[in-house]
Formats: structure tokens, sequence, C-alpha cells
């Protein structure tokens, strides 16, 4: 007899060979139906993985995250089996469980297309109702290797696995794969479950290899749950800005243009332009000094900001010409620092806020490119604030605030701060550990002080100092940056920044950064997102469109109205085809244009406007003037709305 002590510290006592079930079964069989998997001594063992040794067990029910891992994985297994039957010559990669469901990579010579996942669903229910058990078996390596011998992806996986480790391969009917385990036991414990998408992942993430095709599927333990899953990911569909960018006319990608080079389209830049202006007015009202610096710099300014030392792997790599070399910036920080020391300063001069719309470049993995949110080449709102020691406190909360307010007057919402300090990885950060602990302690109390709640994240720093950085959640749940603050002691050493002091004497600033409101590209994702497409009256792209009800009858009142508007400073257009009202109202609305004016008779004998506001149905008639005061002071309230 083996020993069995449970999570609760109850002992029993069972023959060897029994299985997670078997005990669950023991207990209750209320307790049976929840148990998916259990860890033994620490260890996941599948639902009908039999014990043989005295075992600290603790049941893995339902309702426990790994349930939902051992869960997927199964599906994924049981894909895998069904691909096998469809397509014959498939061998698998990798299939594990993963945040919402699962994935298996796939080589088959056939493409397996978007159509074909009904198909392959609709064997995985047939291999459901047949019962199948996942059997797991242990082998040494060589046998591994003999039961593998044809499968090139599974001997490179044996050969990585550490010496001595146990390999356990899982027979499934007539389908035998390599696997650590954590299964349901039989094909008969799944139920609800889809498959979503189809997408190519090179073998290993290294796009030197093959490319293998990439199932995406999610398993639940209840319809339920199951279609409250799905009905997520459609609203989330609904909501990614790389789908709205595309229906709204905003940017435009091409992999002839090049991969995460975003083109801007007359709706995205008409959009961009307004932010341009607002941000350029809300800067100079806080006291702020723009300039204009090139994209490209020589490689020795790079040098000297240390950016080659700890930097090099996001930027392009070097251009020469003329026995010069040259960069694409990827920061803009050591061409304002120039600008800084081109003329003597003093201490009455700080703090000196420079900002500039900076366009920059960076390499970013083809993998980590998503839509706008993250490209290659993209222009941020940034400053650098040049302060003395005395300034850091005051001017960092001016910087965090005017974030706040800008981040007010977009409508967004945040998500947290967070402080990005450094970590023991050599080469990412400067090597100074008392200039880091110095600046990382600055900022800790100031956001203490300011009772500003945020989460501490080691690793995330900027090399040359910590950062607080605002961080907004996606549609496809990532976290991303926003905005950012950072305090700098580094850059004004290597570019031997001074200001006399009122001593006489020379002494050091110090540097902020600052990125107020992102780039262009990832603020239109998420304001894309934010506002699902339906953007507030002063950044849409069109205010308003007129629909004249017949062209003949009320388009010249119409396109009196138009030049009056645009005159007045909207963005209007007019829909006077020669098609039905009722569908030029849809395209309209599918357009997210604030306010539509239809115009008949009516509107043409009383001098009158009929609008209806994007969202919502009533319709109202308003003389001009009154209409016009309401657009004014719509726009003017920006996103607070009366
Ligand atoms: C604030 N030198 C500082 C600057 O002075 C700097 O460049 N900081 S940064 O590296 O954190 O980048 C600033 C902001 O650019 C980030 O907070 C983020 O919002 C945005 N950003 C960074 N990488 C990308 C990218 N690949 N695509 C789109 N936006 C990006
Ligand atoms: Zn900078």
């Amino acid at each position: 007899m083996i020993n069995i002590t449970l999570k609760d510290g109850s002992k029993k006592t069972f023959e060897p060979g029994i299985t997670p079930e078997g005990i669950a079964g023991s207990i209750a069989s209320g307790l049976k139906k929840k148990t998916v998997a259990a860890y033994v001594d620490g260890v996941v063992y599948d639902l009908n993985r039999p014990i043989y040794q005295h075992a600290e067990v603790d049941l893995i029910t339902k309702d426990q995250p790994t349930a939902f891992e051992v869960l997927n994985h199964s599906t994924a297994h049981l894909m895998a089996q069904a691909v096998k039957r469809l397509y014959p010559d498939a061998k698998f990669g990798v299939g594990p469980p993963i945040k919402e469901g699962f994935y298996y990579d796939i080589a088959t010579e056939s493409t397996i297309k978007e159509e074909d996942l009904e198909k392959i669903e609709a064997e995985m229910r047939r291999i459901i109702k047949e019962q199948i058990p996942m059997v797991r078996d242990e082998y040494s390596e060589a046998e591994a290797k003999r039961l593998f011998h044809d499968d090139p992806y599974k001997l490179e996986l044996i050969d990585e696995l550490e010496d001595g480790e146990i390999i356990s391969v899982y027979t499934q009917g007539e389908f035998v794969d390599l696997c650590r385990g954590g299964h349901v036991g039989n094909t008969k414990h799944i139920k609800h479950f889809k498959l979503l998408s189809i997408a190519g992942a090179y073998w290993r993430g290294d796009s030197d290899r093959e490319m293998l095709q990439r199932i995406y599927g999610t398993s639940w333990f209840t319809k339920e749950d199951l279609d409250a899953h799905l009905a997520k990911l459609e609203e989330r569909k609904e909501r990614d800005h790389r789908k709205l960018g595309k229906q709204l006319r905003i940017f435009h990608l091409d992999r002839d243009a090049g991969q995460g080079l975003a083109m801007w389209l007359p709706n995205g830049y008409t959009i961009r332009k307004v932010l341009e202006d607002y941000v350029y007015d809300l800067e100079r009202k806080a006291g702020y000094l723009h300039v204009s610096t090139p994209v490209l710099g020589t490689k020795k300014l790079y040098q000297i900001s240390g950016h080659f030392d700890h930097y090099e792997e996001h930027m392009f790599p070097v251009m020469e010409r003329d026995g010069e070399s040259f960069v694409l910036r990827p920061m803009s920080c050591p061409h304002h620092m120039i600008i800084y020391n081109s003329e003597l300063r003093s201490y009455r001069d700080l703090p000196i806020r420079l900002a500039e719309i900076v366009t920059m470049h960076r390499y970013e993995a083809s993998g980590a490119l998503t839509g706008l949110e993250r490209v290659r080449a993209m222009t941020l709102t940034d400053s650098h604030i040049f302060v003395r020691e005395d300034q850091i406190k005051q001017e960092v909360l001016a910087a965090y605030n005017l974030i706040l307010r800008a981040i007010d007057d977009l409508g967004l919402k945040i998500d947290y701060v967070e402080l990005a300090l450094r970590d023991e990885e050599k080469g990412k950060f400067h090597d100074d550990d008392e200039k880091w602990d110095y600046a990382e302690s600055v900022m800790k109390a100031l956001l203490d002080e300011e009772n500003i709640s945020y989460r501490e994240v080691k690793g995330e720093a900027a090399f040359y100092g910590p950062k607080i950085d605002i961080q907004v959640r996606t549609a496809m749940d990532h976290v991303i940056t926003m905005s950012t603050v950072q305090l700098d002691f580094l850059l004004p050493e290597r570019f031997d920044l001074t200001y006399i002091g009122q001593d006489g004497a020379k002494h050091r600033p110090v540097v902020i950064h600052r990125g107020l409101v992102s780039t262009w590209e990832r603020l239109m994702s998420i304001l894309l997102e934010q506002y699902k497409g339906a953007f507030p009256l002063w950044l849409a792209p069109i205010q308003m469109q007129l629909i004249p009800v017949n062209s003949e009858a009320h388009g010249e009142y119409a396109n009196i109205l138009h030049k009056y508007f645009i005159d007045k400073g909207f963005r209007s257009s007019i829909d006077a085809r020669e098609e039905k009202l009722g569908y030029r109202i849809r395209e309209g609305q599918t357009q997210k244009i604030p306010y539509q004016l239809v115009i008949g008779d009516n509107e043409v004998d009383t001098n009158t406007v009929t609008y209806r506001r994007y969202g919502e149905k009533a319709q109202k008639t308003v003389s001009l003037d009154a209409f016009v005061t309401l657009m004014q002071e719509e726009v003017e309230a920006k996103t607070k709305r009366h």
C-alpha cells in the first residue's frame, strides 16, 4: 500500500497504481467530476497517471488556472491527432497552452486554410466520441530517438532535454507524441472548444528556419465559458486598431514599403495634425521651447551618448559615406544635449525645456511589430528638460501633471503607473551604481510624497535612468507604455553639460526625458481602440457629413452649407451621390462621422439644419447659427462632453 497525504493534511492509503482520478473518486463523486489532474509531489500528473510511491497529492480542480492549462494542452493533442488523420504527412513542432487557449505548430505539404478548421474540429469531435485514453510511457533517450526517427522536430527537442531527464511519450490511439504531460486522461473529457485561427510561425521562433503552420484554439470546461470567451474575442476584434484603422482609412502598411513603416492616410493625417497643433500649444503655454533636429546623426554622436554601448540592438545599422559614419537616430536626446551646449547657460536660465516632435527609427523584431502600436519609424512627442538638482522634483511633477492633463483632454483611460528600475543585467544599463541608486531613490520619494500609486518593475528602465511610465491596456490585452518621465544623470556627464551657478562655478544640470503622449503611431492605436473609432468631435477627421435628400432640389443649399462650415474651420464633407438616402446614411455611420445632416425641403425652406449625433437615435432641427455654436462648444470642450 502507499500513503497519500492530501492538501488538507489528511492521509489515505491506496493500492500502488492509484490515479488522481481514483483518489478524487474515493473522496466524493462530485470531486471526481471536478478534478482534472493533480500535483503529485509538486509534479503535474495526468488524471489517469498511476502513482506508485508515497506522495503528497494536491488535486487540480476545474476552478484552478492550472486546470485550464491542462485542458488546453490536452485539446492541443486532440487537435494534433485530428490533423494527423486528415493530413497524414503532418509533423508537429510545439503545442503549449497559452494564456487564453493553446496552439500547435504543424508542418505539412498541404496549406491549411481558415475554412479547413471546421473540418479539423469535426474530426476532433469524432475522436472525443471514441473516448481514447491518453497513456503515458517513459522512454530512454535512445528509445525515444528510435520512436521519432523520422521526425526532425521531435529529434531536435529530444536532443535539447537535459541529460537524465525522463522522456515521456503519450499514446492516444494511433497518435504518439513527445510531451511532458499534464493531460485530462481521456479525449472524452474535452467538450467545449473552438479552433480560432491559423498563422505562420518559424520553427523555434527563428526566422532563418522553416515556417510552420500554427493553429490557435481555445478550450473550456463549460459551454457558457466558451461562449463568453468567444464573445470577448469578437468584441476585441471589433476594437482592434488594425481593423478599425483599415475600416476608417487611418493608416496603411505595405510589405514593399517596409514592415513596421506605416503610412498615414488623409483621415489619419488630419487627426495627427490636430494633435500636433494641440501638443504644440499645450507645451508652449507650459514654457517649453520647440526645436527641430535631423533624423540622421553621426555614429560618434551615439557613441558619446552611450547608445552604442547599451542600445545598439534597437538601432538600424551604420551607413557610410565619404569616410563618415551615420545612423538613423533611435532617440533625440543627443541632439538636444548638443543644443543645450551650444550656448553658455546660467543657473537663472534653468529649467530649459526643449520640446520636439521627433521622428526616429528603431529596429524592432518583425514578430513584435503590431499595427501602429509597435513600429519601426515613429514620431514622438518628446522633450528634454534641463534642470538644477533643486528643481528635479518640481519639474518631474510638472511634466507628469502636463501628461495627465493631455491624457484627460484626449479622454484616455490609463491602466496603471509603473516605476521602471534597472536590474542586474549587464550591458543593458550604464554601470554607475551611485547614480542609479540616487536617481531611483529620488523617483520613489517623489511618487510616495505625492501619493501616486505605482508598480515597481525591475529591468525596464532606460539605459540612462529610471522611468515613470504610464501604462495602457490594448484591445489585445497587451500592456504598453503611453507616456513617460525619465530621470537621467548620465547624459549630462557624457556630453559634459554645465551651467554657471550662483557661485560663479560650473555645475552639472540633470536631464528629464519626457514623452508626452507617446508616438503618433502608438497614440493613434490607443485612440482608435479606446474610442472604437468614434472619435470625439475635435479629433474626428470628418466632423459632419451633409446628405441632400435629392441633389437637384437640395444640392445647392447643401453646397452652400458645406462651404460655410469649411470657412468656419470645420471638416465638412458632402455626399450628393445618386444613392438611396438610407444607404448614404448607413455608410456615413460605418465611418463613424460625428454629425450627419440630412437636407430636405424643410431645411432649404427654413434655413435650418437637421442633425443626428453619431450613436444617438433622435434627430434635431436647429437654426444654422445654433448648430455652429453647438459644434464650436463641443470642439472646445474636447472630450469633456456637457
Ligand atoms: C522620452 N529618450 C526618451 C524620450 O526623451 C525615449 O525615447 N524614451 S522611450 O524609449 O521610452 O520611448 C518613448 C516612447 O516612445 C515610449 O514611451 C513609447 O510610448 C513610444 N515607443 C517606443 N517604442 C515604440 C515603437 N516601436 N512603436 C511605437 N511607439 C514606440
Ligand atoms: Zn530622451
